[in-house]
């Protein structure tokens, strides 16, 4: 078989002083960091949808992207080629794991029956890919915002014969992730919101979204699907306002449907922008609740303030992940998925190589920078430091709920006026800097 990346060698650690292209400064995969191998701790994913399928065009310009092992067709044989080419680039880029939406990968036929034999029949070719090269499926997911038909939304459209649609796709595609042995199963509500609020009832597409996604709980236990199921927020893109807009309104969605125990939240860093929230806060928000499962590794541009889906080239905000990640004990069935595409002018094969190198480097560096922190432990003891005065009798009948606001004015009238100390914040973020290099 010839190749689909000619003249483009496995790309090897190769340190970080080494000069050269196309190799890996910071990512040696079985280094250890933590107790545990580089590739296990980040477990990096490379999103088919950008990877094989995204053409690189704006909205005032056609795409560019060179992809000579694609025909152009909307051929299943084309699509099952593209499987080939794709997994030859994980295998050359070290990336072990991949994401799909069922229509990133196969074509959509003229009817249900059509769709889900060219599904079937590249599902074939992604098992058979995978079992020669030991690549898995981080998450699988349906996509549900292409399509005209889901114009007013799929699980929240008004229309019941669309949400059955979207149903019987969603049913299908949690059928070969499992089938491939998915580890997840993502629900981004692409079209899950509304453009004005004058044609809109809110309350009973939410509704609709929580009996929907009731099914797809009921749906997994009954094929006996074991991996996760993950909620993705973002605010806006394509609707004005999105369902699922961030962290906390996701988590609120899912207690008040009676959904939290059965899903976990998908990050992605560009839609916590978005949302006009950190990335860290965000994970915080999920972590919090017990609810952080994965992450879609990308970065905005502030600039445009528009979904860029850049690759992530910047140390702090890995860094900032990662501590957030070894935080809670790494990741189970979760990685670290590139939803990022190359900028419109990189759009030769050789730049996709060269954009997974930089997200895997730099979130590379972000894992040593953030287990270098957590060693050196001064940041963590100056905020548990900083809570000490809990450490007390009151403090924990306070945390345990048994104290009253007459136990406070007590305590209050007792200790006088409060000795406060500096937050030092500036004295934080140069600790930080100190760990932070490429
Ligand atoms: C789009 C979303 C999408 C999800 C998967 O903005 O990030 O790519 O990750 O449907
Ligand atoms: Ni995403
Ligand atoms: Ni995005």
């Amino acid at each position: 078989m010839s190749e689909f990346f000619p003249g483009i060698d496995p790309i090897r650690h190769a340190g970080p002083e080494a000069s050269g292209e196309l190799l890996f400064r910071r990512y040696d995969r079985d280094k250890l960091v933590e107790g545990r191998p580089m590739h296990e701790q980040l477990r990096f994913a490379s999103a088919y949808w950008h990877t094989m399928r995204n053409p690189l065009a704006d909205p005032f310009g056609v795409g560019t992207a060179c992809m000579p092992w694609d025909d152009g067709s909307d051929s299943v044989e084309n699509a099952r080629t593209r499987v080939r080419a794709f997994f030859e680039f994980l295998e050359k880029c070290s990336i072990d794991h991949y994401c799909f939406h069922d229509r990133d990968v196969a074509p959509e036929g003229d009817d249900i029956a059509e769709s889900e034999r060219n599904l079937d029949s590249v599902v074939e070719e992604l098992a058979a890919q995978q079992s020669r090269t030991g690549k898995k499926l981080l998450w699988g997911t349906a996509c549900l915002f292409v399509h005209p038909r889901y114009m007013h939304g799929a699980a929240t459209s008004c229309l019941i014969d669309v949400f059955a649609h979207a149903g019987a796709q969603v049913r299908k595609a949690m059928d070969v992730t499992h089938q491939l042995g998915g580890g997840g199963y993502v629900f981004w509500g692409g079209r899950e919101g509304y453009t004005s609020l004058l044609n809109t009832d809110m309350k009973r597409e939410l509704d609709h979204l929580a009996r929907f996604l009731h099914m797809a709980v009921d749906y997994k236990h009954k094929i006996g699907f074991s991996g996760d199921f993950y909620i993705e927020p973002k605010p806006k893109e394509p609707t004005t306002h999105q369902y699922d807009s961030d962290a906390a309104a996701c988590l609120n969605f899912l207690r008040e449907y009676d959904l939290l125990d059965h899903f976990k939240l998908n990050i992605e860093t560009n839609h916590a922008e978005l949302a006009g929230k950190s990335m860290r806060h965000e994970l915080q928000v999920a972590s919090a609740a017990g609810a952080l499962g994965s992450i879609d590794a990308n970065m905005g541009t502030p600039h445009l303030g528009w979904d860029t889906d850049c690759f992530p080239g910047n140390l702090y905000l890995a860094t900032e992940v990662m501590l957030e990640i070894l935080g809670m004990g790494g990741f189970t069935n979760g990685g670290l998925n590139f939803d990022a595409k190359r900028r419109r002018e990189s759009f030769e094969p050789v730049d996709l190589f060269h954009a997974h190198i930089l997200g895997m480097d730099t979130f590379s560096a972000g894992l040593e920078a953030a287990a270098a922190i957590r060693a050196d432990g001064s940041i963590n003891d100056f905020i548990a430091d900083r809570y000490a005065s809990w450490e007390c009798e009151l403090g924990r009948s306070i945390e345990s709920g048994a104290a009253s606001l007459d136990d406070l004015h007590r305590h209050a009238c007792e200790s006088g006026e409060p000795n406060i100390p500096s937050a030092r914040q500036e004295r934080l973020e140069a600790i930080m800097n100190r760990f932070i290099n490429g």
